[in-house]
């Protein structure tokens, strides 16, 4: 099934990505809520960007070496570009057509942020790039997990340890707070798609606030499909 015929499809899986700042912890609200789906009886599939597929982590491995930087921002964006075209057409498209629900660390609004607001990338690429790797399979629901910036920097560094920072990580702090303005932006500009969630409490207090969302976004319109008629 090609991928707008899949967007198009109400009985499809559902799409959520999760996007913020470096360390506003989207790996781990993705595993809390990839247990409540779960406990919800709910098929699940667990995906992230760059990469995902294991073309497009051949790019992630690229990119977050620092590599696609030399190459400059339109070729960057472009590796980034791919590697999304391949998860979308391998992983995303067809778990979704199967009807499980997709969640995906970081997708298009990524981009958005770090290559076109802070990047400066021109938005007309970034727009054919969309249409070309995603079509209409936009995301039902995109959490934006709001963080200080000095706070995700103090998390990101915590988890990795003695290990060197990447390509982003390794940018200063007003690159992130471009980047973190950028997020605020785009939930502004795309309210019923965007949840702008505060994600300074603790894990469990932030869980509950994206299974808020999730429940009043989502889940209503799933419970009407399932319900025997
Ligand atoms: N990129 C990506 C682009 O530039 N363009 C694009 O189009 C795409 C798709 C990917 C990089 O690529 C860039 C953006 C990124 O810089 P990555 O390695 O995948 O890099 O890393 P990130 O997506 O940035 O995610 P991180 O791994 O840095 O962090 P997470 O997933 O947001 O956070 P998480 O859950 O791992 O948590 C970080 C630490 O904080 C703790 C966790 O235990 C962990 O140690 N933590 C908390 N501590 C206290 N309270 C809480 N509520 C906590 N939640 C988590």
């Amino acid at each position: 099934m090609a991928k707008n015929e899949i967007a198009e499809n109400s009985a499809r899986g559902r799409f959520i990505t999760f996007e913020g700042g470096e360390g506003s912890g989207k790996s781990t609200q993705i595993r809390l809520l990839a247990e409540r789906l779960d406990a919800e009886k709910l098929r699940v599939v667990v995906t992230r960007e760059p990469g995902g597929s294991p073309g497009a982590e051949i790019i992630r491995h690229l990119v977050l070496s620092g590599m696609g930087k030399l190459l400059g921002p339109e070729a960057e964006t472009m590796l980034f570009a791919a590697a999304r075209d391949d998860h979308v057409q391998t992983v995303i498209a067809p778990a979704l057509a199967q009807g499980m629900w997709v969640l995906c660390d970081r997708f298009a609004d990524s981009t958005r942020a770090y290559q076109g607001k802070v990047g400066q990338v021109d938005t007309r690429l970034l727009d054919g790039l969309e249409r070309v790797t995603i079509g209409d399979l936009k995301p039902d629901l995109t959490v934006i997990l709001d963080l200080p910036v000095e706070t995700g920097i103090m998390r990101a560094a915590a988890r990795r340890g003695a290990d060197a920072p990447d390509r982003f990580e390794s940018e200063q702090v007003d690159f992130h707070q471009k980047l973190c303005d950028a997020y605020r932006e785009i939930a502004l500009n795309e309210p019923q798609r965007c949840m702008l969630i505060d994600a300074a409490g603790t894990p469990e207090e932030v869980a509950e606030k994206v299974w808020a969302a999730v429940q009043g976004r989502l889940l209503p319109l799933h419970s009407n499909e399932a319900s025997p008629a």
